[in-house]
């Protein structure tokens, strides 16, 4: 396990930088990568920050979302490669390619799951990745300008679920005091997370809510969503963020799932839970991984193939 003065001393060596979001890009990943990317640039260096998959619109709000790339070529050219908030190799979509294959690959992010895939990997269960690139840029030195602060903000609260969820610390709060003390506009990340629900994406949540079904004496809730749902909705995958938390928060369940098809026979398995049943396990038995009460996986088949997997999966697991 690398420290931060490793990791700092392999940054401040590159000439140029390439940093890397996850897949399906959330905000945690996005601001981690942007933030970095802000103090990259004031040390005068060369630096992109790719991703496979194209940047939601509403994180557009994130100073430099629009410069990042889907340019893997461009990406290779960069000395030190880092990735972000990226479990593992599959996460990192096309920039896999260049796992073992660079002298610096740099691995920062939370997830206890993590498969140490880089050169110097600093994995933390923590809050959100954003809050290691706190402590990582203030043990640089850098005075965060309130652009990156934003971007880590942005993580911390969504990765939280608005200090919601039990990840939250009284460290995860003193970032984000100390973030707003840097005069972030916090109200702006907000406003462009939280409270601009396109049309598109109201309806689907109606949708998708109204597929929910309970099991195991409603210890488990499910909701489904087909890519028939979003045709009708006129919304984009994406739209899809955060509704499985409707299914965790449904009063006496412990798992709340949502099984999401991504294209005819392949699906997006999304778990949540709360108190004793960890998911993590239970989505690396799908591919996946991720926390102990939030993870994510995929299955083969239709959402109903999905759903029947996901529930004999959970009866052998927990013996209900
Ligand atoms: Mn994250």
């Amino acid at each position: 396990m690398s420290s931060l003065t490793t990791i700092a001393d392999k940054l401040r060596g590159a000439a140029s930088v390439g940093i890397v979001c996850h897949v399906n890009p959330d905000a945690d990943t996005v601001g981690s990568a942007l933030a970095l990317w802000h103090w990259s640039k004031s040390q005068g260096k060369d630096t992109v920050v790719y991703c496979q998959d194209g940047i939601p619109r509403h994180m557009g709000v994130l100073e430099g979302a629009q410069e990042v790339t889907a340019d893997l070529e461009r990406l290779g050219a960069m000395e030190c490669l880092v990735a972000v908030d990226c479990g593992d190799e599959g996460r990192l979509g096309g920039a896999a390619c260049y796992v073992g294959q660079r002298a610096v690959f740099l691995n920062i992010d939370h997830h206890g799951t993590n498969s140490r895939f880089g050169t110097e990997n600093l994995v933390e269960e923590r809050g959100a990745t954003a809050e290691i690139l706190y402590d990582l840029l203030c043990h640089m030195g850098w005075k965060l300008t309130p652009e990156a602060g934003a971007c880590l903000y942005a993580g911390i609260v969504t990765d939280t679920g608005k200090f919601c969820f039990s990840n939250t610390t009284p460290q995860t709060l003193r970032i984000a005091a100390s973030l707003m003390e840097r005069g972030i506009d916090a109200d702006r990340v907000i406003e462009a997370f939280y409270r601009t629900n396109s049309w598109e994406r109201t309806c689907l949540m109606g949708a998708c809510l109204g597929t929910m079904t309970r099991h195991f004496d409603g210890r488990v809730a499910i909701l489904t969503l087909d890519l028939d749902m979003l045709r009708r909705c006129g919304a984009q995958a994406s739209d899809s963020e955060g509704l499985v938390n409707y299914a965790v928060d449904v009063e006496g369940v412990e798992i709340g799932a949502l099984i999401q098809e991504k294209a005819p026979g392949m699906c997006k398995l999304s778990l949540r839970s709360r108190g004793r049943w960890p998911v993590d396990g239970l989505a690396a038995q799908f591919q996946g991984g991720g926390h102990r009460n939030a993870a994510g996986g995929n299955v083969a088949g239709t959402t109903a193939d999905g759903k029947a997997a996901l529930l004999a999966a959970i009866q052998e697991r927990y013996h209900l």
